[in-house]
C-alpha cells in the first residue's frame, strides 16, 4: 500500500524532460546548451553499452598506437573519442573540441559554432582491462566573439571560471551523469531497460567534512613536506575527530570524485618526482571536476590557488589538485602553507 503510493507520487524526469524544464527558466536562452548536453547524453549512451559488452565485442584492450601524452590508447578510448566528437558535430552548436586523445584542436563543421567543448572521452582507461569503473568527463565554455578570424589554440585557453556548462559520465555498477551548469549540480541514473537516464539526484551537496582520504601513497616519498603532515594527521587515531580516516583510492578520477562528492572527504594527486606538475590534466580533469564540487558547496586548489582561476598556458597541461570538503581542504592547505609553500617538492 505504502509503497504503491510512494510510487504514484514519485514523477520520473528523464535528463531531456531536466534539460527542457531547466531551460524554460531562463526565456531569452537559445535552447543549444540544451541541446549539446542532449548530444553528450546520447553519446554517453552509446559508450556505456559499449563499456557493459566490452568483453565479449573485443574492444578491450591496447589497439596498438599511442595518445598525445605517449600513453598506450585502448580500443574504448577511441570508440569514445569518436562517439563524443561525432555527437557534438552533428547539431552545429560546437565549433572546436579538445580532447585527451588528440594532439591539437578538432575543428568541427561549425566554423561559426558557440562552444568549445574539452574531454576526457574514458578517463580510467588503464581500468577497463579489470572492470573497474570508468568515466567520460567534458568541460563546456563559450567562444570567445572575434568571428572574423581561423579558430586557433589560443581561443580555447580560457579560465575554469569561464566554464558555462561541465560533468561527467560514470560507467560503474550503474551508468550515471553528473552535471552542472553553475545553478548547483543534478546527477541521473541510466535506466537501461528504457535507455533513459532518470533524475536521481537535483541541487547535490557535499558533505562539509568527511572521513575519508584518496591518494596513490606509492609516491609519499617524493611529497613535499606539509602533505606528508596531511596524510599522517589523516592516521592519527583522535575519536572526537572522527580519526583515524579511510584511505580509498580507485585510480579513475571520476570514479574516486562521485565518492567524495557523495561521502565527502578528500582527493589528492599531488606534484612529486615523477610528476611535477601534478599527473591530472587542468582542462579536462581538474576544471570540471572542480566546477561541480564548487557547486555543491565543496573546494578545489592547487596547494596554492584556486583551480578555477588558474590561467591556462596550453590545452594539456597537469595541475596538482586537493578537492573535496571544504574543511578538508582548508586543512591541508594550512599545512601546506606551513610547510611545502615555503620550500620545493622533495626528491624521492
Ligand atoms: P588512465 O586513464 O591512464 O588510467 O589514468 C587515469 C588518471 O588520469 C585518473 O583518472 C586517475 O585519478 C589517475 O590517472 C591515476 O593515476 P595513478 O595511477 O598515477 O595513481
Amino acid at each position: 500500500m505504502e509503497a504503491t503510493s510512494t510510487a504514484k507520487s514519485r514523477k520520473l524526469v528523464t535528463l531531456d524532460e531536466y534539460i527542457i524544464q531547466a531551460q524554460n527558466k531562463f526565456p531569452g536562452a537559445t535552447g543549444e546548451l540544451s541541446q549539446l548536453l542532449r548530444d553528450i547524453g546520447l553519446a554517453a549512451k552509446i559508450i556505456s553499452r559499449e563499456v557493459n559488452k566490452a568483453g565479449i565485442t573485443n574492444l578491450l584492450g591496447v589497439d596498438g598506437s599511442k595518445n598525445v601524452h605517449g600513453e598506450s590508447v585502448k580500443r574504448l578510448d577511441l570508440f569514445a573519442d569518436q562517439q563524443l566528437i561525432s555527437a557534438l558535430d552533428r547539431s552545429m552548436i560546437t565549433c572546436m573540441v579538445i580532447s585527451e586523445e588528440n594532439d591539437g584542436i578538432v575543428r568541427l563543421n561549425s566554423e561559426g559554432g558557440k562552444y568549445i567543448v574539452y574531454m576526457d572521452p574514458l578517463d580510467g582507461s588503464s581500468n577497463i582491462d579489470v572492470n573497474v569503473s570508468i568515466g567520460s568527463i567534458f568541460s563546456i565554455y563559450m567562444r570567445q566573439p572575434r568571428f572574423d578570424r581561423k579558430l586557433v589554440e589560443d581561443d580555447a585557453l580560457q579560465p575554469g571560471i569561464r566554464q558555462v556548462a561541465a560533468g561527467y559520465v560514470l560507467y560503474g555498477s550503474s551508468t550515471i551523469m553528473v552535471y552542472t551548469t553553475g545553478l548547483g549540480v543534478s546527477s541521473f541514473t541510466l535506466d537501461p531497460s528504457i535507455g533513459e537516464f532518470i533524475l536521481s539526484e537535483d541541487n547535490f551537496k557535499i558533505p562539509k567534512e568527511g572521513n575519508i582520504y584518496s591518494i596513490n601513497e606509492g609516491s609519499y616519498n617524493s611529497w613535499a613536506e606539509g602533505l606528508k603532515k596531511y596524510i599522517k594527521y589523516c592516521q592519527v587515531e583522535d575519536e572526537a575527530t572522527n580519526r583515524p580516516y579511510t584511505a580509498r583510492y580507485i585510480g579513475s578520477m571520476v570514479a574516486d570524485l562521485h565518492r567524495t562528492l557523495i561521502k565527502g572527504g578528500i582527493f589528492i594527486y599531488p606534484a612529486s618526482t615523477r610528476y611535477p606538475n601534478g599527473k591530472l590534466r587542468l582542462m579536462y580533469e581538474c576544471n570540471p571536476h572542480s566546477f561541480i564540487i564548487e557547486q555543491a558547496g565543496g573546494m578545489a586548489i592547487d596547494g596554492k590557488e584556486r583551480i578555477m582561476e588558474k590561467k591556462p598556458t596550453s590545452i594539456h597541461e597537469r595541475s596538482p589538485i586537493y578537492i573535496g570538503s571544504p574543511e578538508n581542504v582548508k586543512k591541508v592547505k594550512e599545512l601546506l602553507d606551513q610547510y611545502e609553500n615555503k620550500e620545493s617538492v622533495k626528491e624521492a
